[in-house]
C-alpha cells in the first residue's frame, strides 16, 4: 500500500498592494478608490504554491492586516498541508481575541491559500478537488454604480451592460428617498426593462427609514435590496422582509458560518451572499453552503470572483456571482472566464489566481 502524503507548509509570504481601480466606488458606508489587497503565497514542501488575496477595504487597515498575517506564519509553517486542521488551529489561537475583523480576514486568507496549495499539489482545479465540475454561473456586473447621481449612474449603467451583462448592481442610500427614486428611474431608462437591477444600501438606513424606502421601491422590479439596515440586526431585517415583496439580500458581513446560522434562524433574508474572506475562507464557505442547502436558500458570492466561481460551482443552491475587476491589475491572467454575462471558474489547477509579479512590485505598499 502506498502511503498517502499531503506535504507540509514550508513558508508563508505576505505582500501588501494598492491596486488602482478604474471606477472608484462610493457607497453609503464609505468610499473605495484603490483596492488595498494583501497577497498571500503559501508554499508546501512539495513545491506547490497556494495563492490568495484578501481585501482590507481601506488603506488604513492594509499594513496592520499584512502584519497580522505575517505574525501567523509560525502557527502554520511545519504543519501538514491540511486546510481543515490549519483552520482549526488558527481559530483556536483566536479564541480569546475573537474571530471577527482583521483576525477573521487573516484566517480566511490563509485558508484560501492552503486550499489552493492543496489543489495545485493534486493538479486539480479547486472545484474538482472539492468534488464538483466547472459550472456556468449567472454573473452581475458590480464594478461601478456607486453614489454618483442620476446622470452619471445612467451613463455608467449603460456602460456596464455594454460589457455583455444582463444584470448590474446599483448602490443606493442617497440623502433622500426622492434621490434614490430619481437614480433608479435614470438607470432603468438607460438600460431598458430587460436588465436585472440589484440594489445595495450598505447598511445606511435606520430601520424605520428602511421600511419607508423599501415600500416606495415596490413595483420597480428590483432583483433584490441588499443590507438596508445594520447587518447584524437580524430581527429588524426579518421584519423588513416580512413586509416586503422585493427580496432582501444579506450576508457579506457574516463573520463565520455561525453568524450565518443566526441570520438564517432569524429569517433575516430571502437570499444569502457569502464573502469568502469574512466567512472563513474555502472551509467557511463550504460550511455556509451546507447551512443554506436544507431550506434551499439561494447563495450568491461577494467580491473575490475568482475563488468564488469555484465555490459557487460546488454550492447546491448557487445563485449569482458578483463580478468585479478589482484584483485584475495584479493578476497575470484573468482569474475566471467571462462570456455574455456568465462566468466559469478556470480549469487549470488551483483557484484561478496567478500574480503579475511586475505589477505586484509596481503597486506594492509599505
Ligand atoms: C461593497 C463591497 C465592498 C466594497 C464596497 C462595496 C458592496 C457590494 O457592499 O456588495 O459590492
Ligand atoms: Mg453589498
Amino acid at each position: 500500500m502506498t502511503e498517502f502524503r499531503s506535504g507540509t507548509v514550508k513558508s508563508l509570504r505576505v505582500r501588501a498592494v494598492e491596486a488602482p481601480m478604474a471606477r472608484p466606488l462610493q457607497t453609503s458606508g464609505g468610499s473605495v478608490s484603490v483596492a488595498p489587497l494583501v497577497l498571500i503565497d503559501l508554499e508546501s514542501d512539495g513545491g506547490a504554491v497556494g495563492r490568495s488575496y484578501i481585501f482590507a477595504y481601506t488603506t488604513r487597515a492594509l499594513a496592520p492586516l499584512a502584519r497580522l498575517v505575517e505574525n501567523l506564519a509560525d502557527l502554520v509553517v511545519g504543519e501538514p498541508l491540511a486546510p481543515l486542521d490549519i483552520e482549526a488551529k488558527l481559530r483556536a489561537s483566536f479564541r480569546l481575541l475573537g474571530p471577527q475583523g482583521l483576525t477573521g480576514m487573516a484566517l480566511g486568507g490563509i485558508d484560501m491559500a492552503a486550499w489552493d496549495a492543496l489543489a495545485r499539489a493534486r493538479a486539480l482545479p479547486l472545484y474538482a478537488l472539492l468534488g464538483g465540475t466547472a459550472q456556468t454561473l449567472a454573473a452581475y456586473n458590480s464594478k461601478g454604480l456607486g453614489l454618483i447621481g442620476p446622470n452619471r449612474a445612467g451613463f455608467e449603467a449603460a456602460e456596464l451592460v455594454g460589457e455583455g451583462f444582463g444584470a448590474i448592481k446599483l448602490r443606493l442610500g442617497y440623502p433622500s428617498l426622492a434621490e434614490d427614486l430619481e437614480v433608479l428611474r435614470s438607470v432603468r431608462s438607460a438600460v431598458g426593462e430587460r436588465v436585472l437591477l440589484m440594489t445595495d444600501y450598505n447598511q445606511g438606513l435606520s430601520l424605520a427609514e428602511a421600511e419607508r424606502r423599501i415600500r416606495a421601491l415596490e413595483g420597480l422590479d428590483l432583483a433584490w435590496i441588499e443590507e438596508p439596515t445594520r447587518f447584524d440586526d437580524y430581527q429588524g431585517h426579518a421584519r423588513l422582509r416580512a413586509a416586503a415583496r422585493t427580496p432582501i439580500q444579506l450576508g457579506e458581513n457574516a463573520w463565520g458560518p455561525h453568524e450565518m446560522a443566526l441570520a438564517i434562524a432569524a429569517g433575516a433574508s430571502d437570499y444569502f451572499m457569502i464573502d469568502v474572506m469574512k466567512i472563513g475562507g474555502v472551509t467557511g464557505w463550504l460550511r455556509g453552503a451546507a447551512l443554506a442547502e436544507p431550506s434551499g436558500l439561494r447563495v450568491s458570492s461577494h467580491l473575490f470572483p475568482e475563488v468564488s466561481a469555484h465555490l459557487l460551482a460546488v454550492t447546491p443552491t448557487r445563485h449569482w456571482l458578483e463580478y468585479l475587476d478589482w484584483a485584475e491589475p495584479i493578476l497575470a491572467e484573468p482569474g475566471l472566464r467571462l462570456e455574455k454575462g456568465q462566468a466559469r471558474p478556470l480549469e487549470a489547477p488551483g483557484n484561478g489566481l496567478s500574480w503579475d509579479e511586475a505589477a505586484v512590485e509596481r503597486y506594492r505598499a509599505g
